[in-house]
């Protein structure tokens, strides 16, 4: 692998920056550094004034300086400052702090609007500052990571990475969370998923994935749900059950290792045990028709039209269901062998039993829920056809991946991980808007 040198005018200005992660090390006590960043707290007294600053990477190092040298400092104000590290054990986060010689001032920031403890609905509004929050820095940070290992797990798998357009014109996952757009003089629409797509790359490229945002305009406001979200696909030819089985639940573990080992620091700030994280495949497997059983051995009821009542065979597994299901459970499960008629059209049916789907869901533990979707695809023709026909699906539309069918057809499989679902579960978060750093939801779209 080649290196690359940093170009000599970034060299130049930072020649005289320290980062704060390289600063706060015990041989380092008595030296003097320069860093630069923003006032991440302040706490100005008689004398003194402590300034928390946090740099670009995100890290945060107290300064301390004369109060009269600072008094026109303000909360994410950008400085410059030199000083000698020193250890306090009162410092927070780490206990090294930086005895202030000299601070340059780039802006001095206006009145921020976010404080230490602030309504949710403020951090959504303000989102644009909000990111600026040490819980938010992490949490990205994170989600970066996670696409680091999912890339490093497929590239030593040797699949491709390959690109999905987002404008379509047909729904994959029912018409009823689809996103109209207009398209020149069409009607098109943001794609919900990337699948029908990969499954068209396979015959030239085997097995294909592709990370990309995909839309789903959910009437309902729930804690899992999101109006665009980045979705993580793969597609395999010549595959079975239990291969894509196999592989999610090795990419799912290969992810949480990296990330324990990585990103502790950030683990401890959101207060996560990571303990709670240890896996080890394979994950159980249960039977859809047994999952009903056990919760309504359970006592487990569904509210409909106002009603309770026990869930049926045909039934699809809802939040509440899945919460009650996985409560129990500390490593993820498959839920396997759903009906097909709760399936979309391009599931393949069991040839031992036309109404059970080839498919398979992975639910987070601890009451998280699904997390990943999958399974084969129908590879006949005339079933397809039918299926799209049944749905009341427009033909044309799917004339070109019915051709699939038509030259070549093997048996093939996919799924879908949801990067916020997983993320959310990681960090043992209530809501998933918390996982994305512009959420977009039925109730907002800005900033
Ligand atoms: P599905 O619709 O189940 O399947 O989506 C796959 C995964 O995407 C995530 N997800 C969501 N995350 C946040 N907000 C949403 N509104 C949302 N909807 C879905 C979930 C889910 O498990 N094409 C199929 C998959 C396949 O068979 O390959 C599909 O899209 O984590």
């Amino acid at each position: 692998m080649i290196t690359l040198k940093r170009i000599s005018s970034i060299n130049l200005i930072l020649s005289i920056i320290t980062f704060i992660r390289e600063i706060k090390k015990e041989s380092n006590v008595g030296r003097q550094f320069t860093i630069r960043g923003w006032v991440h707290r302040l706490r100005k007294q008689k004398e003194k004034s402590f300034i928390l600053i946090r740099d670009e990477k995100g890290d945060v190092v107290q300064t301390v300086f004369q109060s009269e040298q600072v008094s026109n400092i303000t909360l994410e104000s950008s400085i410059q400052v030199t000083g000698i590290l020193s250890v306090d054990k009162r410092a927070p986060e780490g206990g090294y702090e930086l005895q202030g010689k000299n601070i340059e001032i780039f802006n001095i920031s206006e009145n921020f609007p976010i404080g230490e403890f602030q309504s949710l609905d403020l951090l959504l509004t303000k989102r644009h500052l909000a990111i600026r929050t040490r819980k938010l820095i992490s949490i990205l940070k994170i989600k970066s990571t996670i696409l680091k290992y999912a890339r490093l797990f497929f590239d030593n798998l040797a699949w491709t990475e390959v690109q999905c357009p987002t404008i379509v014109k047909g729904s994959i996952e029912g018409g009823s969370t689809l996103f109209p757009i207009n398209y020149f003089d069409e009607k098109a629409y943001l794609s919900q998923s990337a699948q029908l797509y990969l499954e068209a790359y396979i015959f030239s490229l085997g097995p294909v994935w592709t990370i990309s945002p995909s839309f789903r305009a959910e009437k309902s406001r729930t804690v899992r749900h999101l109006a665009e979200f980045l979705h993580l696909e793969a597609e395999v030819p010549w595959t079975s059950m239990d291969d894509l089985l196999n592989i999610q639940e090795n990419l799912v573990t290969f992810i949480i290792n990296n990330l324990k080992k990585e990103r502790t620091d950030e683990f401890v700030y959101l207060n996560r045990n990571i303990s709670d994280l240890n896996i080890t495949p394979p994950f159980p497997r249960l039977e859809y028709s047994d999952v009903i059983d056990d919760l309504r051995k359970k006592d487990f009821k569904i509210e409909e039209d106002g009603k309770k009542r026990y869930l049926h065979y045909g039934d699809d597994l809802n939040i509440e269901s899945e919460r009650m299901l996985t409560q129990q459970y500390s490593t993820p499960i498959f839920v396997v062998g759903y009906p097909l008629s709760i399936k979309p059209f391009y599931v393949k049916s069991d040839i031992h039993d036309e109404n059970r789907s080839l498919s398979a869901d992975m639910l987070a533990p601890h009451g998280f829920g699904e997390i990943t979707s999958g399974g084969l695809r129908e590879d006949d023709l005339a079933k397809l056809k039918e299926r799209i026909r049944k749905e009341g699906l427009d033909q044309n539309t799917y004339d070109w991946y019915l051709d699939l069918r038509r030259y070549g057809s093997v048996i093939h499989g996919g799924f879908g991980l949801g990067i916020e679902r997983f993320l959310r579960w990681l960090i043992n978060s209530e809501d998933i808007k918390e996982t994305v750093g512009f959420p977009r939801t039925m109730s907002r779209i800005s900033p």
